[in-house]
């Protein structure tokens, strides 16, 4: 039996004739964002709090510790700026109470979507996610500075793939 480590050795050749560009992975992807706080409720966060995604993903928000809500910027969410592109169906999650409720939305427009989280959009609980080469809209009105402060910018999001939201305790 081979040991372990030759496996790696001489599985590496197959790998690296795996690596395609990623417009080329056809297959839609399902990535997972948390939502998240310390213990005491004091900091609250989205984690990756930036995303970059391709068109036709999901996104599964989980909520983790504390009570969450996950929505999109948008005029139907009690008059919040447009902040996703105009054409995409707004969602709002409703609260999620239990640890492991969830909520998934599908993003088939190559846009930014900006989104908050109702209780704690005032502690600056917001996440953005990238879509393709998404361009972020320039309108900020409506948005609390604070709010508009916890957005990655999009050529961070583009450079990194994913930015941790993690504010420690
Ligand atoms: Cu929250």
């Amino acid at each position: 039996m081979p040991s372990r480590r030759a496996f790696i050795l001489s599985g590496a050749p197959l790998l690296a004739g795996l690596i395609l560009p990623r417009a080329a992975l056809a297959a839609p992807q399902t990535h997972i964002i948390g939502m998240e706080s310390d213990t005491l409720g004091s900091k609250v966060w989205f984690d990756p709090v930036g995303l970059h995604v391709q068109a036709g993903d999901t996104i599964r928000w989980e909520l983790r510790e504390n009570v969450h809500t996950v929505a999109a910027y948008h005029p139907d969410n009690a008059g919040h700026a447009l902040r996703i592109p105009a054409a995409a169906a707004p969602w709002d999650s409703g609260y999620l109470v239990n640890q492991g409720d969830h909520c998934e939305v599908t993003l088939t427009e190559e846009s930014v979507y900006d989104y908050y989280c109702e209780p704690h959009e005032f502690s600056g609980m917001v996440g953005r996610i990238v879509v393709g080469n998404g361009v972020a809209s320039e309108d900020w009105r409506d948005v609390p500075a604070v709010a508009r402060a916890g957005f990655p910018s999009v050529a961070e999001i583009v450079a990194k793939g994913r930015i941790s939201g993690i504010r420690a305790g």
